[in-house]
């Protein structure tokens, strides 16, 4: 009997149309926001926090929070999927979108990745075209609230395409590479790209 209940609850969630198509394969959905650090928290001051685009640009662009908050900024409902196998629909988000922030630097013609480095240590690297056409933005906001320190706040890259953990939280910077350097995940054996559709979990899949 409590096994019938929960898997006709299990199938009614199934079948709500919106929801299908929508789940990655090997993916179950969360109502929650689990949340997963490699470390501490780091707390960063607003007025010491940067924004940072260098490598192979001409000029290196920097943005202070009051300059970053000025940017054009778009409202993001996407759904997130993490390599451990949580999906969250409909993730509300305020941020700005990579295009705008491109649109300030001149690209050295060989830069072709992007190793994305964030307060405390954590780097993840994507190639250039995955942050393209509005497909990512850097978040400070959530639900409508400011993103939370556990989160990455005050600021987090947001790349929906991908697995949860290109999503950089506490975003430093990005650097403009030639080549493509494998950041945290990637060089404990993660996958280079990360596509959940094609469940791109491991360095080999
Ligand atoms: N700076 C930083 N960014 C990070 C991580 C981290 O440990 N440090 N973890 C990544 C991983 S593995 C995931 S799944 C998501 C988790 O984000 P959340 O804690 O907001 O759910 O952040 C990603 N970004
Ligand atoms: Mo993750």
């Amino acid at each position: 009997m409590g096994e019938r209940f929960v898997s006709r609850g299990f199938f009614g969630r199934r079948r709500q149309p919106e929801q299908a198509g929508r789940i990655p394969p090997g993916q179950y959905l969360v109502d929650d926001w689990p949340v997963l650090s490699a470390g501490p928290t780091p707390r960063i001051r607003l007025d010491q926090w940067r924004f940072t685009i260098e490598g192979l640009v001409r000029q290196p662009v920097s943005w202070s929070w009051d300059e970053f908050l000025k940017l054009p900024s778009k409202t993001y409902l996407v759904d997130i999927s993490c390599v451990t196998k949580w999906t969250k629909l409909d993730m509300k988000w305020q941020g700005v979108s990579v295009d705008t922030l491109f649109q300030a630097v001149s690209l050295d013609p060989r830069a072709a990745f992007v190793t994305a480095y964030s307060y405390g240590d954590y780097t993840t690297n994507l190639p250039i075209p995955d942050l393209l056409n509005d497909q990512a933005f850097i978040a400070y906001q959530q639900d409508e609230k400011p993103l939370t320190p556990e989160h990455g706040g005050p600021a987090r890259l947001v790349v929906p395409h991908l697995y949860f953990w290109k999503s950089a939280k506490w975003i430093q910077g990005f650097r403009l590479e030639e080549r493509e350097r494998l950041g945290f995940w990637e060089n404990l054996g993660y996958h280079r790209r990360g596509d959940p559709w094609k469940e791109e979990r491991y360095s080999g899949d």
